[in-house]
């Protein structure tokens, strides 16, 4: 009885979530880690489809909306009918709906893209593959990469989820010789074992898109009570670099609509970026890497973030600070958009409505 008087007991969270094996793997991972911070907090998830999820038959390029796998998600978070959302932050546009803000990105992982073969193709790579054969993905990235770097092979838009995708690629009578996947998502199905390769093309040097292999959870921008129960969950190194990653595909104005990739570090406290752009068919790249020092606490020292004092929180491509300095997000957006407008003075816009016409008129 005592339990039930307990101030700190709160109401059941709910939290929205697509329906996919990897979406529902995502969010009880995060549940999980609340549970850790706060046992004695219910949750309870609401699973939805997206448009996304119920258009399979056109090419996602052709449909080009940016919110094909949120907008149903984000009218319950605005409905109140769900209190927050965990997303592939890949899949979030850089400017999020007014109202929802990101309350935490979590900690990365491995970014960069892997191969999977067919079981007819086993002991193959993209290298040996014999001419022609087919690769699975319906990511213009992808495909522009692999039409610059291996032109022996033949590419192919393949839909629907994870699982689904799988089973084309197993189908003994199906086109494909091998897909290519993010290794992100295959680890978080227990997959590892199908990884024959990682995408490592000649000048690509493992170029990931903007924000891949990070969760982003999204909740209202007024909802303090969320906003400070998902906090400690923020990844300083992860949030500084998607910041940077998403302030660069922010300034060059691209959805998935073109093929657009990113690759990023921090070491000690420099920031490093790489950013670039292709034509479809992979014949033009461009592409420019910058460096920049953040001003970041040192790692023994006690010192607060400092944050900008006169002023309510500042979003940062609609991510909320948490407990990293304003000083150190400010650079990382900085450096995101140096590298985008060095891209745009290499005619990197041109590239890129090159891109968006062809996509609409094919
Ligand atoms: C976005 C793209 C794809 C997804 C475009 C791209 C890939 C589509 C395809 C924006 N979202 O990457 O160039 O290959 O046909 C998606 C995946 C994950 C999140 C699956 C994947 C899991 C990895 C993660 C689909 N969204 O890319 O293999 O959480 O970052």
């Amino acid at each position: 009885m005592s339990e039930q008087n307990d101030d700190s007991v709160v109401d059941v969270i709910k939290v929205g979530s697509r329906k996919s094996e990897l979406a529902l793997i995502q969010t009880n991972h995060v549940i999980s880690c609340l549970k850790d911070l706060y046992p004695k907090n219910k949750f309870e998830i609401v699973t939805m489809n997206t448009k996304g999820d119920k258009i399979l038959d056109i090419s996602l390029p052709k449909i080009g909306e940016k919110a094909l796998f949120t907008q149903e998600l984000e009218l319950a978070l605005e409905n109140k009918y769900v209190d927050f959302v965990v997303h592939s932050l890949k899949d979030l546009p850089t400017t999020l709906p007014l109202g929802m803000v990101l309350g935490a990105i979590m900690k990365r992982e491995d970014p960069r893209d892997a191969v999977i073969m067919s079981k007819k193709m086993k002991g193959q790579t993209l290298k040996t593959l014999p001419e022609g054969s087919v690769i699975g993905t319906s990511s213009l990235r992808r495909s522009a990469q692999l039409a610059r770097n291996m032109p022996h092979l033949k590419i192919q838009s393949i839909r629907g989820n994870l699982n689904t995708r799988l089973k084309k690629l197993d189908d003994e009578d199906g086109p494909f010789a091998a897909i290519i996947l993010a290794v992100a998502g295959i680890k978080r199905m227990g997959w590892e074992d199908r990884i024959s390769e990682y995408v490592e093309l000649t000048d690509d040097e493992g170029l990931y898109a903007v924000g891949q292999g990070a969760l982003g959870i999204e909740c209202r921008e007024a909802d303090w009570k969320i906003l400070s129960l998902l906090e400690p969950l923020t990844d300083v190194d992860t949030t500084l670099r998607c910041v940077c990653e998403r302030s660069f595909l922010k300034t060059l104005g691209g959805g998935c609509s073109a093929p657009v990739a990113v690759s990023s570090s921090l070491v000690e406290k420099n920031l490093t970026i790489t950013g670039a752009v292709w034509s479809l068919d992979g014949q033009t790249l461009i592409k420019d890497k910058m460096t920049t020092k953040l001003y970041l606490p040192d790692n023994d020292s006690n010192e607060p973030p400092k944050k900008c004092p006169y002023r309510e929180p500042r979003l940062y491509c609609s991510v909320v600070p948490g407990n990293i300095s304003d000083m150190s997000l400010l650079g990382a957006e900085k450096l995101g958009k140096a590298v985008a407008n060095s891209l745009i003075e290499k005619d990197a816009l041109k590239v890129m409505s090159k891109a968006r016409n062809e996509i609409l008129n094919s």
